[in-house]
């Protein structure tokens, strides 16, 4: 009975003494113990990272304490929970940032000096969790973090990859790709749950069954895998609540191939059992074109199917009836890669769960969400209808199945329009018959979500203009944001403790709507010291690093110009070479006079080209080559240094955010659907220079358009510039530029050849000769400012003013209010 229970649970908790306590001395005691019995080092012998691992480990169980008890909260009062699934996730480091969650960060530095450790050196040894590309995956990740924070029963779903996003190494200025084995060392921040797993079933045929006298479709795979899940607890900030991140790996299924066993044949069959289990692998590098790979679907459809058997054995074991999963379940489709969870669900109820086609159909259609990340129609998913048919044919049944009758409903609205069914069909015709991942996952979504206002209004318009004339109450945008506990408080001590210091109070970090608080002080000249203080600071640190990586030496007073994301065309990074050779070019033919009003700058560009997009790395040699020429020239000294960064992380973003002057953000317009880089450089005071893309629209906004420079076409202004082609005009400093790389200026000439002919008049698809002009303005006015130092203070005040705005926990509360309706549940202290 419910009294024996009781007696049972405080004797329980008597015998563990209660929650493990945090004050200095216990965490002592825990360090140590894990220094001896788990680390198995001995307390009187450790080096640096031996003292790392055990520190996680006791960050570990505190972290474990509150993840069990959110989840007893949950399971008790049942809320309608949100499921999160995103094949990427780039968590970055776990240490500071969990320390500064659970609140107990004074503590810990406190316990390590006594021990004779210093606890920002120790954070030091901790790799990257680096399970997704870019943009897209760590925004994954920033929103982890807030619905922790902000108290929602929400779950993240993903894959836990053995290899992460590679390492970027230079050679000779070219890009080479290592393997990141991140788990090397094993990983304190994942708890491996062998008792949860799930049978994945691939191949094998579709057969009819009889089911009281009815005909009914049955899948008999082929080949099983079995899927374990690692638990990765996510701690809100401020609250006892901890979420769970649960990600995937491919494991041995005990199934025997008996076949296999009989002929004696016992080698072969381990080794073909391993290549099975390779599905969770490798994380793949090229950041959205992924079309055609059967082991990608593979991955896909692993992800999806463990995910899906987890979260229908949650609902099953508190519910009864699959009507009510509705009001118990939300799904979101992080982009198009997990979206074969429409067909599984739709084959989980009505194969197995044997409920009725459209009743299933009607259950399903009100608990999926969709964000899509991508803005033109090019970029989209498709999968080859033979690859998904040969490898989960029930589901391509059913995809089969859901369009037809979408088919038909369509004609019924739209009449016989053959051109608009085609575009909106599910599966598109032509060379290689495929299924398009976004046109299923508009169908069956309540909500279609753009990720800032220009992007849904061009999906709106122009990529999914079909569907939005026919559900124009789907299309949404909820516009990204970043995380101000890690962008701020783990990546900028210096400037969370000023924020806390002139806002009166530390309530910033969980409402950054406060931040607009700083305008009452940005004519306070003591406060715009210390903030000028903060970013010398950074800057300080951040040129140590320089140093250390390319050996090149940096002057604190230059102005530190940040371009950091992944190689893309669209990104332009050639734009900003460009501009730095020009700058170059006009210091070398400059009266040394003049050279003195000269604002000196030191050129950051950093960022990964995916391994096989030549131009991307093409792109990354060049920036070497031009680096060598102007480092180098030691006429030009202080004036211009221009460093690439390798390896660009989330770790290394952290470093690199606080201590940057000025950030690039120059996609042609209309290519960027949000861009959230931006957004950490802005919360940490940095200048933007930016085109009119992406969430740089709403940013604007917020800061007023005299705290940024801005400069670039629009996006009504892109199209009509592309149609002019060979007559675009294009300014001479352009053509310059671009006849120095041509005419081997900065050597390689015949590499660099095909390089230069993407930006050549008549080709340039991305604007680069027409922008480049308004581009050289904007880097003036951006110079001109820099000189007065307090105009520039500011400015830099009032862009973290209005940061507030792209925090995630904005982004989230309106997720969590209008698209998967769900409320905070907040687990008692
Ligand atoms: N994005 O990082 C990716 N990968 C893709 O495959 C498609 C889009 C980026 O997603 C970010 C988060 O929404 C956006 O801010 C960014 O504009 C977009 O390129």
């Amino acid at each position: 009975g419910f009294g024996e229970r009781k007696a049972k649970a405080e004797r329980m908790f008597s015998l563990m003494d209660g929650f493990l306590k945090n004050d200095p001395f216990s965490l002592q005691k825990d360090i140590l113990h894990h220094v001896e019995y788990t680390v198995a080092r001995s307390r009187f012998n450790f080096d640096d990272y031996e003292a790392y691992q055990a520190l996680s480990h006791s960050v570990r169980d505190r972290l474990i304490e509150r993840w069990h008890d959110t989840h007893t909260y949950f399971k008790r009062t049942k809320p309608k929970r949100l499921y999160f699934l995103s094949l990427e996730f780039l968590m970055g480091r776990s240490l500071s940032n969990s320390v500064i969650n659970l609140g107990i960060q004074d503590q810990y530095a406190e316990a390590l000096s006594q021990l004779g450790f210093e606890f920002d050196v120790l954070a030091e040894q901790e790799g990257d969790a680096a399970l997704g590309n870019g943009g897209l995956a760590r925004f994954s990740a920033c929103q982890m973090d807030s619905l922790a924070t902000l108290d929602y029963p929400a779950w993240g779903y993903g894959l836990r990859y053995e290899y992460g996003l590679f390492r970027q190494i230079i050679v000779d200025g070219f890009q080479h790709e290592q393997p990141d084995y991140w788990l090397n060392f094993g990983n304190p921040w994942e708890i491996e749950r062998i008792h949860v797993t799930y049978e994945v079933k691939f191949y094998g045929t579709v057969e009819d069954v009889d089911r009281n006298g009815e005909k009914h479709e049955v899948w008999i795979p082929g080949e099983t895998v079995e899927a374990v899940a690692y638990d990765n607890p996510i701690p809100g900030y401020g609250t006892r609540n901890t979420i769970n991140l649960r990600l995937w790996a491919a494991k041995p299924s005990n199934h025997f191939d008996l076949e296999a066993y009989n002929t004696g044949d016992y080698i072969n069959s381990i080794v073909n059992r391993q290549r099975t289990e390779s599905i969770s692998n490798v994380l793949y590098p090229d950041d959205r074109s992924h079309q055609g790979k059967e082991m990608r679907l593979k991955q896909q459809y692993f992800f999806v199917s463990a995910s899906l058997q987890d979260i229908i054995r949650r609902f099953k074991e508190a519910h009864n009836n699959f009507d009510e999963l509705p009001e118990k379940v939300a799904l979101h489709l992080n982009d198009t890669h997990p979206s074969l969870s429409i067909a599984e669900i739709m084959r989980i109820l009505v194969d197995e769960e044997q409920l009725d086609w459209n009743k299933a159909w009607n259950i399903v259609c009100k608990i999926f969400s969709f964000t899509t990340h991508t803005v033109v129609a090019e970029g989209l998913e498709k999968i080859p209808t033979d690859l998904l048919g040969s490898l989960l044919p029930r589901h391509l049944q059913i995809l089969y199945k859901i369009n037809s009758n979408f088919m038909e409903e369509l004609k019924k609205r739209i009449g016989l329009d053959y051109n608009r069914l085609s575009r909106m069909s599910i599966v598109e015709e032509g060379a290689v018959k495929s299924i398009r991942m976004a046109n299923l996952s508009i169908i069956c979504s309540h909500t279609v979500n753009g990720v800032s206002k220009l992007h849904s209004d061009t999906l709106k318009m122009r990529t999914f203009k079909d569907f939005y004339e026919l559900w124009p109450e789907k299309f949404q945008y909820t516009t990204n944001g970043v995380t101000q506990r890690r962008w701020i408080v783990v990546s900028n001590p210096s400037l969370c403790a000023l924020l806390s210091k002139w806002l009166g109070t530390e309530a910033w970090i969980r409402n950054a709507d406060l931040l607009t608080g700083l305008r009452d002080h940005v004519d306070n000249t003591g406060f715009r010291h210390e903030w000028k203080m903060v970013k010398r600071l950074n800057k300080m640190r951040l040129a140590e690093y320089i140093e250390t990586m390319s050996g090149v030496k940096v002057s604190l007073d230059a102005m530190f110009d940040v371009q950091v994301k992944r190689i893309h065309e669209y990104k332009r990074q050639l734009l900003n070479i460009f501009g730095i050779i020009h700058r170059y070019d006009c210091l070398k033919n400059m009266d040394k006079n003049d050279r003195t009003k000269v604002v000196p700058r030191v050129c950051i560009i950093g960022g990964k080209a995916a391994p096989g997009y030549e131009i991307a790395k093409k792109i990354i040699k060049l920036c070497h080559a031009v680096a060598e020429k102007i480092n180098n020239d030691a006429d030009i000294g202080d004036l211009l240094k221009l460093v690439f960064i390798p390896d660009y992380n989330v770790s290394v973003a952290e470093m690199v955010i606080p201590g940057a002057d000025l950030s690039q953000h120059l996609s042609t317009a209309g290519h960027e659907a949000s861009g959230t880089g931006s957004m950490k450089f802005l919360m940490n005071g940095c200048l933007l220079l930016a085109t009119a893309d992406g969430s740089t629209v709403e940013i604007i906004e917020e800061i007023g358009s005299d705290n940024l420079f801005l400069f670039g076409a629009k996006v009504q202004e892109v199209a009509e510039l592309r149609e002019k082609g060979g007559a675009l005009k294009v300014p001479l400093q352009f053509a310059r530029v671009l006849r120095m790389v041509r005419d081997g200026y900065f050597g390689d000439k015949d590499y660099f050849k095909s390089l230069c002919d993407t930006v050549e008049v008549g080709n340039d698809f991305y604007l680069l000769g027409s922008d480049f002009g308004s581009y050289l303005e904007a880097q003036a006015a951006a110079d001109k400012a820099f000189v007065e130092p307090e105009k520039w203070t500011k400015m830099s005040i009032l862009s973290a003013a209005g940061s507030g705005r792209f925090s995630s926990d904005r982004t989230i509360r309106e997720y969590a209010e209008r698209t998967w309706k769900i409320d905070p549940c907040q687990c008692p202290f």
